[in-house]
């Protein structure tokens, strides 16, 4: 018994200086701890502020799990993850953008708006995939596609429908809005990092001394968790408001 647990180990040693074993596990257990937060607070709201937050709950639990399959990944190959990283993300991205869509819902948002921005994400996703996994010797041109996906979705929230939306909504639902707008500015700008630190191409060197699990999985937490924290808090303030 003794010998078939050491030639088996039910866990893996973490080195003392693997970083990404390291933000692998404890993003796991951030994401279960917020999932956890997010679904017990649920019932304490208005009504019409509960899909919000299951949602958030939903993002960070979808991650959970995928955290637990990565962290064992890693541990087992001491590779990235890449296919369970781009599952997370094309289920959880596109959850991002309901969100908006639903906080903008008392304005009178429609789902062509919500159904856009999954579209695009979609696809900043899928050319993402394709340059990291498939197509690595034209990483660059892929990244390039994908950021341009990125950058219509910021332009749709900071400037256009979805602005104009929040601005007739106004108050608490204005201030969330800007809130996630910054967050996808800049807590979603992290990603691009990550993926010029792990692709080759003319910038490499330049990011070459981060990780990629590392960049990600910082990103994966700000991103996750401060999302749903800003619906969260949009939902305290508009029930207190109401009270
Ligand atoms: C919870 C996960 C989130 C919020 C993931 C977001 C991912 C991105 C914004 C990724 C963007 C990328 C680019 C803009 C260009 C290079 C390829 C990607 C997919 C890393």
């Amino acid at each position: 018994m003794e010998n078939f647990l050491l030639t088996f180990p039910m866990v893996a040693k973490l080195a003392t200086n693997d970083y990404v074993g390291f933000t692998f596990f404890v993003g796991c257990m951030a994401m279960m701890a917020a999932s956890a937060f997010f679904f017990l607070s649920m019932n304490s709201f208005d009504k019409k502020w509960r899909t919000s937050i299951l949602v958030s709950g939903l993002i960070t639990f979808i991650a959970a799990v995928h955290y637990w399959y990565m962290r064992d990944y890693w541990a087992d190959f001491g590779e990235s993850p890449t296919f369970f990283r781009y599952v997370d993300w094309i289920l959880t991205v596109p959850l991002m953008c309901v969100e908006f869509f639903l906080i903008l819902k008392v304005a009178g948002a429609k789902r062509s708006l919500m159904w856009r921005l999954i579209l695009l994400s979609v696809i900043m996703l899928v050319t993402g995939y394709l340059g990291e996994a498939v197509y690595r010797d034209a990483a660059w041109l892929w990244g390039l596609i994908s950021g341009i996906a990125y950058f219509i979705i910021v332009y749709e929230i900071w400037l256009g429908t979805a602005k104009k939306l929040a601005v007739k909504a106004g108050g608490p639902v204005l201030q969330a809005h800007k809130m996630l707008c910054w967050f996808v500015l800049v807590g979603w700008a992290i990603y691009p990092l990550g993926y010029m630190a792990g692709t080759p191409g003319w910038y490499e060197g330049i990011f070459g001394g981060l990780s990629m699990d590392v960049v990600y999985n910082i990103g994966d937490a700000i991103n996750k968790i401060g999302f749903g924290l800003v619906v969260y808090n949009l939902a305290v303030v508009a029930t207190s408001e109401k009270a």
